[in-house]
């Protein structure tokens, strides 16, 4: 049977990678983002393939529930969500941040995924099948200096993912966290504003997760037997690695 799978984000970067990745595979797909014209970019690029895009701001709640209302027919039962829509802004000191951006990542990060989750899932339940992905990152798990709220905003994704399996354990729906490390994709030029020599100076001299790569991954936990739920996985490129501790010592040089 041909199953559907919801992707948010699906404009760029992995979420645009993920809906090739299904796409492929001969999939439904319900893609999402604001860019309405790259979704029907998408759409151009896979005329075979049954896609429903919907120009979306996962920050609007009236508008999440209205997407899920109006699914066509032949869209309805979606079988996987791949909540991957999200951002970071910014990499200041908290005592320097913008609390406009913070507000910006708590609203798409968290509430938005929560929008999208408790939205979908009553449908899930009551067919007792289906699969959320979510995006989190190695930010909510290891701290970096700037990674203040958006950490924060992962380590959300960690624990809900975990709180919505014990939630689901008497069903069938499956819950994976994918945490995925250095990525080059859309995501640095829209945490430096459009700044894209800053951007590129990020993954300068490495070589980081391409799309595609978290693509498969996503692809891979969907696709496992149905008795197999693969509730973590934490990727970086093989040029990553954890930091030490830190230990501040007093150098006279101020901050
Ligand atoms: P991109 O910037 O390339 O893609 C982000 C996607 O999210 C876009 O399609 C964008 O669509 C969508 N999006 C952002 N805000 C909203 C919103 N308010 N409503 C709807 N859609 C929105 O970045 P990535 O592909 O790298 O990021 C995807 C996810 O992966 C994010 O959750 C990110 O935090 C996470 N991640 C990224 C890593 C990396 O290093 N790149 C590593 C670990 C996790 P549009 O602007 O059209 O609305
Ligand atoms: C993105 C990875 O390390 O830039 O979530 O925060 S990192």
């Amino acid at each position: 049977m041909q199953k559907t799978v919801c992707i948010t984000g699906a404009t760029s970067g992995f979420g645009r990678a993920c809906a090739e990745r299904f796409a492929a595979e001969g999939w439904r797909l319900v893609v999402t983002g604001r860019r309405v014209e790259r979704l029907e970019e998408l759409r151009g690029q896979y005329g075979a393939v049954p896609i429903h895009a919907v120009g979306l701001d996962i920050r609007d709640l009236g508008a999440v529930e209205a997407m899920v209302r109006d699914l066509p027919e032949g869209f309805r039962d979606i079988d996987v969500l791949v909540n991957n829509a999200g951002l970071a802004l910014g990499l200041e000191g908290a005592h320097r941040a913008s609390l406009a951006d913070w507000e910006s990542m708590i609203d798409t990060n968290i509430k938005g995924l929560c929008y999208l989750t408790r939205c979908l899932l009553p449908a899930m339940v009551a067919r007792n099948r289906g699969h959320i992905v979510n995006m989190g990152s190695i930010a909510g798990t290891y701290p970096y200096p700037g990674g203040n709220v958006y950490g924060a905003t992962k380590a959300f994704v960690k624990q809900f993912s975990r709180n919505l399996l014990t939630d689901l354990i008497h069903t069938k729906i499956r819950v994976t966290n994918i945490e995925p490390g250095l990525s080059e994709s859309e995501f640095s030029i829209v945490r430096f504003h459009g700044d894209k020599d800053k951007a590129d100076s990020v993954y300068k001299g490495t070589q980081p997760l391409r799309p595609v790569d978290i693509a498969e991954i996503v692809h891979w936990v969907t696709t496992v037997p149905p008795h197999v739920n693969i509730c973590t996985v934490e990727v970086m490129p093989v040029c990553q690695s954890c930091g030490p501790l830190a230990v501040h010592r007093e150098s006279g040089s101020g901050e």
